[in-house]
């Protein structure tokens, strides 16, 4: 087994609880100013996060919830121009503050960085999105530390489909057993592991009833040496958060 050389973080759910009060209400208040009635409560909004991407869970909601919606004539053009102002609402949700990142993940970026581990971020969110949040919530110039940031339409197939992970390890010259991955959902876990990337799950409401078998690890959060996470499922030893030592033993296993 080689060492490990880079952490791939995904940003929904993983680095930040962005789904619940973040990309729904960004949702929503689309919907309010287009004129449209949809309203995307939390309980639905959990049903259709089965869907990765946002202009895709526009049409997966179109399709199954509203049979009836009036056909407009171009229906791709509808649907992004309905994301584009969702997501002028997610990132004016991220400048207010309200979504600041779970527990230990500054801390364990910070630890990677120092020891020269290659950072990477593979998630299906639009890219002004994720740029938003790291600028925002993280660092000011946090998008130095990613040496990739693959995100939204940059591949065709999203999560669960392999293809961000393997544009990543394209784009850093890696292989899968060079990297580790931390995740918070099942299409995330299936998108590193069929590339063959061992996987750190930590969970959230959304997620917290997935299946994550295959898994390197399933954690509550990353935890903070103050703010111990709990193991849901695996072998974390004596240790109380996910630090770089934690992480290499899960990664030579
Ligand atoms: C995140 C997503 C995204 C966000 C919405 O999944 O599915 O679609 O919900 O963001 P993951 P956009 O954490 O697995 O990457 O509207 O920008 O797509
Ligand atoms: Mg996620």
């Amino acid at each position: 087994m080689s060492e490990l050389r880079a952490v791939i973080f995904d940003v929904d759910g993983t680095m930040a609880d962005t789904e619940r009060d973040g990309h729904r209400l960004a949702f929503n208040r689309a919907f309010v100013e287009a004129g449209l009635d949809w309203d995307w409560d939390v309980s639905l909004y959990g049903d259709l996060l089965a869907v990765a991407g946002g202009k895709e869970r526009i049409r997966f909601y179109l399709n199954n919830y509203k049979p009836d919606f009036v056909q407009v004539p171009n229906l791709d053009k509808f649907i992004a121009e309905l994301h584009a102002v969702k997501t002028q609402h997610y990132q004016q949700l991220v400048a207010s503050g309200a979504i600041p990142l779970r527990p230990g993940v500054k801390r364990l970026l910070q630890e990677a960085r120092s020891n020269s581990v290659r950072l990477a971020i593979a998630t299906t969110a639009a890219l002004p999105n994720v740029i938003a949040l790291l600028q925002l919530s993280l660092a000011p110039d946090a998008l130095e530390w990613f040496e990739v940031i693959a995100a939204g339409d940059i591949v065709p197939a999203k999560k669960p489909a392999p293809d961000i992970y393997q544009y990543v390890l394209q784009d850093m010259s890696l292989s899968a057993p060079d990297c580790i991955a931390i995740e918070d959902s099942r299409h995330g876990l299936q998108a590193a592991t069929t590339v063959g990337i061992k996987t750190v799950i930590t969970i959230n409401d959304y997620t917290q009833n997935q299946d994550f078998a295959g898994a390197a690890l399933v954690l509550n959060h990353l935890g903070e040496p103050e703010e111990p996470f709990t193991v849901i499922a695996g072998d974390a030893g004596d240790t109380s958060h996910l630090n770089l030592e934690l992480l290499r033993r899960l990664h030579a296993r």
